[in-house]
């Protein structure tokens, strides 16, 4: 049989109010040992959603029943309080749970949110979006299995593309031959100048990278020096930028327009096979000699005019997050966070249900205790 443990929900220190949570099969037979009501008794089972106003020892709290097996009791705030309540508990065989502060952690990570959208998706689960939406998932794991799996696959599904650039940006990988206008490309999405742009083909020796955002997510916009067989100098630079490549989570594949001589990634270099990229065809301000419909679903640009520029922005913000999460929705939104429910996701389409509320239960303890 598994273990009831109390926690302590609220920050710690001296607040009006504290939320102390008892969770696990002995949990109401517990509450009902200590806790005495000021009306009638309580039932013989806890009954969800509702509220009971008593006394735990000589302190006023309100009981409120969250699920089955998870119980708050909201007491008064003072460091004592709360320590006698926790201890009345341990005294009758629950475990005490301390789990890390992600509170901190979350405020951390909304001070360095390069973004407002990002500081807003923070902020949004600061305010419980997240914990909301783990207690709603976690009373449908009872109910209705089948559609909490679906809700878990679009909260892991916000974990692993949106919960993890919201401080760290998205790497976009910015290669090509030489010569073709990539570093001027990377000056005109970021709007100024910052990679070196030369006529001389192979002048960008390092990965150079300038950070920005498009439609609100922050980006990584990485230079680097033309892809071909070189030797000597360049050599570097290539090894470079391939592992650039390998890290990264979109490529721009930039090709000269006006040239008859294009390049293919695969041609070159390999790109991991889970690599999106998109293409460019650069320069169209100079004359072509062949249409643009020659190169299906190649973006056409000219980073001298900036013709077209904004859409590659689009277009990149897109690949990256096609399905943004709305406003006040759930994201995991720390490490721990995005793999437990990575876990909890994987147990439910494997239909193991309890493991999947086990896995689900670890992220709210973590969660809440600090927020
Ligand atoms: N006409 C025209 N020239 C461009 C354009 N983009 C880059 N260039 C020129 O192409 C040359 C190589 O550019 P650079 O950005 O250094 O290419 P990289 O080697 O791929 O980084 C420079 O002379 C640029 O001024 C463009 O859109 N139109
Ligand atoms: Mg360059």
């Amino acid at each position: 049989m598994s273990d009831t443990v109390v926690s302590l929900l609220t920050a710690p220190g001296t607040g009006a109010i504290a939320t102390v949570e008892v969770h696990g099969p002995r949990a109401w037979e517990l509450v009902r040992q200590l806790f005495k009501p000021a009306g009638k008794p309580l039932p013989e089972s806890p009954e969800v959603n509702r509220f009971w106003f008593g006394t735990l020892g000589s302190d006023e709290v309100i009981l409120a029943v969250m699920l089955n097996d998870t119980i708050e009791v909201h007491c008064h705030g003072g460091r004592r309080v709360v320590r006698w309540v926790m201890d009345q508990f341990l005294a009758n065989g629950c475990i005490e749970e301390r789990t890390p502060r992600p509170l901190d952690e979350g405020f951390e990570l909304l001070q360095r949110a390069p973004t407002l959208r990002t500081a807003s998706i923070i902020l949004d689960q600061l305010n419980g979006a997240f914990a909301n939406e783990v207690r709603r998932i976690l009373a449908l794991l009872d109910t209705d299995p089948h559609t909490a799996a679906q809700a878990l696959h679009t909260l892991a599904y916000f974990g692993n593309t949106v919960g993890r650039h919201l401080v760290e940006p998205w790497k976009v990988v910015v290669a090509g031959p030489p010569n073709v206008g990539k570093s001027s490309l990377i000056n005109a999405l970021a709007g100024y100048q910052r990679s070196v742009v030369s006529e001389v083909a192979g002048t960008t020796r390092d990965a150079v990278s300038v950070r920005t955002a498009f439609d609100g997510w922050p980006i990584e916009l990485i230079d680097t020096a033309g892809l071909r067989d070189a030797e000597g100098l360049e050599a570097e630079g290539i090894a470079r930028a391939e592992r650039e490549l390998a890290e990264a989570d979109l490529v721009v594949w930039v090709l000269d327009a006006s040239s008859r001589d294009l390049i293919f990634p695969d041609e070159t270099i390999h790109l991991p096979r889970s690599t999106g990229w998109v293409l460019v065809m650069n320069k169209t301000d100079r004359s072509l000699d062949w249409l643009p419909n020659d190169i299906p679903g190649a973006i056409h640009l000219s980073a001298t005019t900036g013709e077209n520029v904004p859409h590659l922005a689009e277009w990149i913000a897109y690949r990256l997050v096609s399905n943004p999460p709305d406003l006040g929705s759930a994201v995991p939104f720390a490490p721990p966070l995005i793999e437990v429910v990575n876990s909890a996701f994987l147990s439910a389409s494997r239909s193991e249900w309890d493991r999947a509320k086990q896995h689900l239960r670890t992220t709210l303890a973590c969660e809440e205790t600090a927020v």
